[in-house]
């Protein structure tokens, strides 16, 4: 199989809830010596097509709790393989977290993940954070940069107020937002400096960061 066809297969396999031949379909590819991080690409795209599939009442809850668990699984099989990839020493820390109201973490965790292989510090609060536990641990961690995950429209007000509280606080450093519905129209809305629908391009912005090289980099 071609790389394409592996790609769209895989992409298919997600949108079905097909596990067995996701994960069938992840280690075919990884043998093949596919970029993991392209691999992620095409599950995210898998999971996108679930999230329309829910809109049009195709799949219920139980369909993206399910899409949910086959990512966790691809996740759990690509994370080494990127552990083994990624050998730069950018070294930065960042105060990570979903914000409150929304408990997506999949996207969340890859960034944390990605971040950690380049030797960043990651500070990951979790899920359903609050604007206060925010400022608490930026004041005790002094990150080089806060990100801010969210998938919900609802995650936009918590955004918003999170910014605002960690500026009121004296926070200074950049913040970044970023989840699939993110666009430059909600990076303004929000107040944060940057904002990205992609993990690799995420990562990348946060280690131009630390080296000190703050071109524009909206949209990423
Ligand atoms: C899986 C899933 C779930 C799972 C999540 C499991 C988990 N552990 O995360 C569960 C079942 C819990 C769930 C619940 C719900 N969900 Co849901 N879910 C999804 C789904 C299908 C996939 C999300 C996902 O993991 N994508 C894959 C990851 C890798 O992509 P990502 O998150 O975008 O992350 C990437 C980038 O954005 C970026 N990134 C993300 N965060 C950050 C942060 C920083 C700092 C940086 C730099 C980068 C970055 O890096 C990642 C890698 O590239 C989406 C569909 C979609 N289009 O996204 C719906 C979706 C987000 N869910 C939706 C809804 C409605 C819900 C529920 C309200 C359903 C319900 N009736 O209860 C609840 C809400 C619960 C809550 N309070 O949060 C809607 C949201 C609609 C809206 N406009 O608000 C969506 C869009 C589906 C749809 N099309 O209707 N969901």
């Amino acid at each position: 199989m071609i790389s394409s066809d592996r790609s769209a297969s895989l992409i298919a396999a997600i949108s079905d809830l097909q596990e067995e031949t996701a994960l069938a379909l992840v280690r075919q590819r990884l043998a093949a010596g596919d970029n993991p991080l392209l691999i992620i690409e095409s599950c995210q795209e898998g999971m996108r097509q679930v999230g329309l599939r829910y809109e049009r009442h195709e799949y219920y809850l139980a369909g993206l709790i399910m899409a949910g668990e086959i990512f966790s699984q691809v996740m759990e099989l690509l994370r080494p393989v990127v552990e083994r990839q990624v050998s730069d020493r950018t070294s930065g820390s960042i105060l990570l977290g979903t914000v409150k109201g929304d408990i997506h973490d999949l996207g969340k965790n890859i960034v944390n993940m990605l971040l950690s292989c380049h030797h960043f510090a990651v500070h990951d609060l979790g899920v359903d954070v609050s604007p206060t536990t925010f400022v608490e641990q930026a004041a005790q961690v002094q990150p080089d940069m806060v990100g801010l995950s969210g998938l919900l429209t609802s995650a936009y007000d918590a955004m918003q107020e999170t910014v605002t509280l960690l500026r009121g606080h004296g926070y200074e450093g950049p913040i970044i937002i970023g989840g699939g519905q993110m666009s430059e129209e909600v990076c303004q809305y929000v107040g944060a400096n940057y904002w990205t629908t992609d993990g690799v391009a995420g990562t990348e912005l946060c280690r131009r960061l630390i080296a000190g090289t703050r071109q524009a980099a909206k949209p990423i």
